[in-house]
C-alpha cells in the first residue's frame, strides 16, 4: 500500500515539475536570426507560440481588434522576439516620441535580468521598454524621465491589419548606468529570467484602449508591469 502511495506522490510531483519547466523554458538559436520581420528561420518554426491574452487595462476587445501571441529565443549576445500582433488601427499621434508613448500603440518588452522581482520605476532593476511603430525604444531612467536606448534593433512588417515584429535585445543587469559605458550580460544555459511582453492598443482614443499581456497579474489593478517586476513571469534558458 505504502509503496503504491509513494508511486503516485512521484507521478504528481513529477507531472507538476514538467508542465513547469516546459512552459517556461526559452529556446537557443543555434543559428543567425536575421531581424527583417520574416520569421522563417528554422529555430523560429521550431518554438511554439505563447500567447499575449491578459487584458492589463481597458474594456473586452474583439479579436478583430487586437489578437497577440509571440516566439522567444536566446543566444549568448541576445534575446529574440517575434511577435504577430493583430490591429486592426495603427495610431502614432505623438510626434514626440518620449511624451505619451504609452498612448500610441506599441509593443511592451519588459525584462529583469536575474528574476529578482522588486520595484523598477526609477531604477535599472528591470527593463520596460516601449518600442513604438517606428522602432525607437522609450524606457524611464534613474531621473524619472523618458529616454531612449539603442538595446532592441527591431523590424515590423505589417500587411493589411497584421504586424509581424522580429527583435533582438540586448540584456542588462541592474549596475547598468544610463549615458555610461555599459556591459551587456552575456547569456548562458539554465540562467532564470523575469521577461513578459505586452502592447498598448490605441485605435483613435485620447489615451489608450487596452493594455494586453503576456503575464496573468492578480488583483484589481493589472498596470503594474511598469513598476513592479514582480509580475514578470520567470523563464530559464535552456540548450
Ligand atoms: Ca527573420
Ligand atoms: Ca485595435
Ligand atoms: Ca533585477
Ligand atoms: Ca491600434
Amino acid at each position: 500500500m505504502k509503496i503504491i502511495q509513494f508511486y503516485i506522490m512521484l507521478l504528481i510531483v513529477c507531472s507538476a515539475c514538467n508542465s513547469e519547466s516546459n512552459s517556461n523554458e526559452i529556446s537557443f538559436a543555434k543559428a543567425e536570426i536575421k531581424i527583417d520581420g520574416i520569421g522563417n528561420e528554422k529555430d523560429w518554426q521550431n518554438v511554439s507560440w505563447r500567447p499575449i491574452d491578459q487584458r492589463w487595462l481597458g474594456e473586452e476587445y474583439t479579436q478583430e481588434d487586437f489578437k497577440g501571441r509571440y516566439k522567444i529565443m536566446w543566444d549568448q549576445n541576445y534575446l529574440y522576439i517575434l511577435a504577430e500582433i493583430v490591429d486592426d488601427v495603427l495610431t502614432d499621434t505623438h510626434n514626440n516620441g518620449l511624451e505619451k508613448y504609452w498612448d500610441d500603440d506599441c509593443l511592451e518588452i519588459f525584462i529583469d535580468e536575474d528574476a529578482s522581482k522588486g520595484d523598477h520605476q526609477y531604477n535599472y532593476n528591470a527593463f520596460a521598454y516601449h518600442i513604438a511603430l517606428d522602432g525607437r525604444v522609450v524606457d524611464i531612467s534613474t531621473d524619472s524621465l523618458a529616454h531612449y536606448y539603442n538595446h532592441i534593433k527591431s523590424k515590423r512588417l505589417t500587411k493589411a491589419n497584421s504586424s509581424v515584429w522580429e527583435l533582438s535585445m540586448e540584456i542588462y543587469d541592474d549596475s547598468f548606468s544610463f549615458g555610461q559605458a555599459n556591459t551587456k550580460t552575456t547569456l548562458t544555459a539554465n540562467k532564470e529570467i523575469g521577461f513578459a511582453i505586452a502592447y498598448c492598443d490605441n485605435d483613435h482614443s485620447e489615451e489608450r484602449e487596452n493594455f494586453i499581456g503576456s503575464a496573468k497579474v492578480e488583483g484589481e489593478d493589472k498596470n503594474r508591469g511598469w513598476i513592479d517586476a514582480g509580475i514578470f513571469e520567470k523563464f530559464v534558458l535552456v540548450k
